[in-house]
């Protein structure tokens, strides 16, 4: 069954091969990760609704990339119906660092004019002994490029992963009603929908919600 939503933000997953994006998506989306798997693990796309505040009911469209295929037309086109980004680097691999800088230009010279809010996240924080990258260096990169969060994450065990998506989800919000996310005809990285009331589902409000 599809939920009515009040907002609708389109979020891509991006970071080099073999940083845990898909993992990062499938426990967010499925709580769980599979410990087994070596290979890297293909998830084009997830949905899933979070309310956010109490009435306000957001649905998350998630796109996931594979790194390799970052000329890709199929990435190219996650990015043009997204308004956020989680932008992953594996603590463990200094290289995926180094390539955070190039990932982001390379989305902001897509997207433009849309806006695109990032959160950054330096991933498999459960492996401590093997970090290649501090929590400074990260966050000063972070503020470097304007991005409000910095996280240190793990699929595997579970550790700010929600948190993640739904700073972001809350920063995207809040710009949007502070009139810093313009929506424009043809984009669908941000949609505002039909008001549902969450107690009263089949009753859809007429009137249309805040400030559109
Ligand atoms: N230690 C650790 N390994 C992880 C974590 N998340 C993913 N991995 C492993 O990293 C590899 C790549 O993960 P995957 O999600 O396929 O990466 P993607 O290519 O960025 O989508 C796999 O072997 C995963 O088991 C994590 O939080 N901690
Ligand atoms: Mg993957």
């Amino acid at each position: 069954m599809d939920f009515s939503w009040n907002y609708r933000f389109g979020i891509i997953i991006l970071g080099d091969s073999f940083v845990g994006k898909s993992s990062l998506l499938q426990r967010y989306t499925e709580g769980m990760f599979d410990k087994s798997r070596q290979s890297p693990l293909g998830i084009d796309f997830k949905v899933k609704h979070l309310e956010f505040e109490p009435g306000i009911l957001i649905k998350l469209l998630l796109w996931d990339t594979a790194g390799q295929e970052r000329f890709k037309s199929i990435s190219r086109s996650y990015m043009r119906n997204s308004v956020g980004c989680l932008l992953v680097f594996d603590l463990t691999k200094r290289q995926t660092f180094e390539r955070l800088r190039d990932w982001y230009n390379e989305v902001i010279d897509y997207v433009k004019p849309s806006k695109m809010v990032f959160i950054l996240i330096g991933h498999k924080c459960d492996l401590e002994e093997e970090q290649e990258v501090s929590k400074e260096e990260a966050e000063r990169l972070a503020k470097e490029l304007g991005i409000t969060h910095y996280v240190e994450a793990s699929a595997k065990d579970n550790l700010n992963v929600d948190s993640a998506f739904e700073s972001l989800t809350m920063e995207i919000y809040e710009l949007f009603h502070a009139g810093r996310i313009p929506i424009r005809e043809g984009w669908y990285g941000l949609s505002v929908g039909v008001p549902v009331d969450l107690y009263n589902p089949d009753e859809p409000k007429t009137e249309k919600s805040g400030c559109c």
